[in-house]
């Protein structure tokens, strides 16, 4: 008898435009955790959850909207902070609408405790959920959402 074999889910996780300077400026807002440290963090997590997960950094709106447009049929679930462009980028939202995955969008800080212009989010209506203000701590718990909301897979002889 052949053992069973099974992949674990997949899981994207999307850093926006300057999410790659965390931990070296701004620390009061963002906390002090690098980009690299909040990866470590999922990838460790995802193991004990069953949970493969990828990370993606682009300070570029279009190569985010590639990356979410190859996510469709490889991907069970996407975490993204779309930084700066959650508040402007329409390309994204539209990019985010046509998947049939959950898609939970993450921002460290609370927006709607900042400036008025980030108060808005062009992704929130089309999104599964949002998880604001909680750091890095946010990521993990976006992870452990889609855990919970992703299928088991099945097993294959
Ligand atoms: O709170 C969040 O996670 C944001 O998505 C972060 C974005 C901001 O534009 C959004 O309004 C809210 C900014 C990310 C830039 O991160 C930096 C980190 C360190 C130094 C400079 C920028």
């Amino acid at each position: 008898m052949t053992a069973a074999a099974t992949s674990h889910p997949r899981v994207l996780v999307i850093h926006g435009p300057n999410l790659n300077l965390l931990g070296s400026r701004e620390p009061h807002i963002y906390g002090r955790q690098t980009l690299e440290d909040i990866n470590a963090s999922l990838t460790a997590l995802g193991l004990r959850l069953e949970v493969s997960v990828d990370a993606f950094q682009s300070n570029h709106e279009g190569a985010i909207v590639d990356r979410i447009q190859q996510a469709a049929g490889a991907y069970a679930g996407i975490i993204i902070n779309a930084a700066a462009y959650t508040h402007t980028s329409v390309a994204i939202r539209d990019a985010l609408a046509a998947l049939s995955i959950p898609v939970i969008e993450v921002h460290l800080s609370n927006i709607h405790q900042r400036e008025p212009f980030r108060h808005a989010s062009l992704m929130a209506a089309v999104v599964t959920g949002q998880i604001l203000g909680l750091g890095a701590a946010g990521y993990r718990l976006a992870l452990r959402a889609l855990a919970e909301m992703i299928p088991a897979p099945v097993a294959v002889a």
